[in-house]
């Protein structure tokens, strides 16, 4: 299938698409067609080893299941504000099994991948696009090492964060993951 196809298609698509390849996958299986046109362009980008023009300002989080249950969404975006991001898009939702699954895919080969997926899936998360310079970096930095015991002093997962695996939040690791994370929860008009 040639690529104007694939884009017009995308006009009458849904948002969510499978995260890894996009374009293989739905060439391979056209009974599901899950495109978005961000992810393309990623995909060509890195196959050409074109520089890509997306931004490069914005991040994506999740308030993870064990910091929602208790009770820190306020002090959480809180911080994160304080921090000088702007919410572009916010939700409180809940990811299914087979949701968590498709996000943490890249991580499907690691042995804790089968409880990842069953904690993030176990109650209700926040999931939002935050926007500042330097926005991966910076936010990494504000929530500190996957390991709250290693996190520093005055991060978030130093502050709300009791293990490795219930460790409050996510942050995106590249400009490349933001976007294709931003997009499996968020459609256009749900930005600002
Ligand atoms: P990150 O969230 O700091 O980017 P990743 O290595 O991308 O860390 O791992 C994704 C998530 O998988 C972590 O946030 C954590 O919830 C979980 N995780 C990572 N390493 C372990 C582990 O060794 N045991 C259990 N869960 C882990
Ligand atoms: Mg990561």
């Amino acid at each position: 299938m040639e690529i104007n196809r694939i884009i017009q298609h995308k006009k009458s698509s849904v948002s969510h698409f499978k995260p890894n390849y996009p374009l293989l996958t739905s060439i391979r299986d056209r009974k599901t067609m899950f495109i978005d046109y961000s992810s393309i362009k990623t995909y060509f980008c890195k196959k050409f080893d074109i520089k890509s023009t997306m931004s490069t300002n914005r991040t994506f989080t999740m308030i993870k299941p064990d910091a929602v249950a208790n009770g820190h969404i306020g002090s959480i975006i809180n911080d994160i504000t304080n921090a000088g991001f702007k919410i572009i898009a916010l939700k409180y939702t809940k990811l299914t099994d087979e949701t968590a699954g498709q996000f943490y895919a890249v991580h499907a080969e690691r042995p804790f991948y089968k409880d990842l997926v069953s904690f993030m899936s176990s109650g209700p998360i926040v999931a939002a696009i935050l926007e500042k310079d330097n926005a991966i970096e910076d936010f990494r930095k504000l929530i500190g090492a996957t390991n709250p015991a290693e996190a520093a002093e005055g991060t978030i997962r130093q502050k709300y964060a009791k293990s490795i695996d219930a460790n409050a939040v996510h942050g995106s690791d590249s400009d490349e993951n933001a976007e294709i994370e931003g997009n499996f929860f968020f459609k256009a008009d749900e930005r600002f």
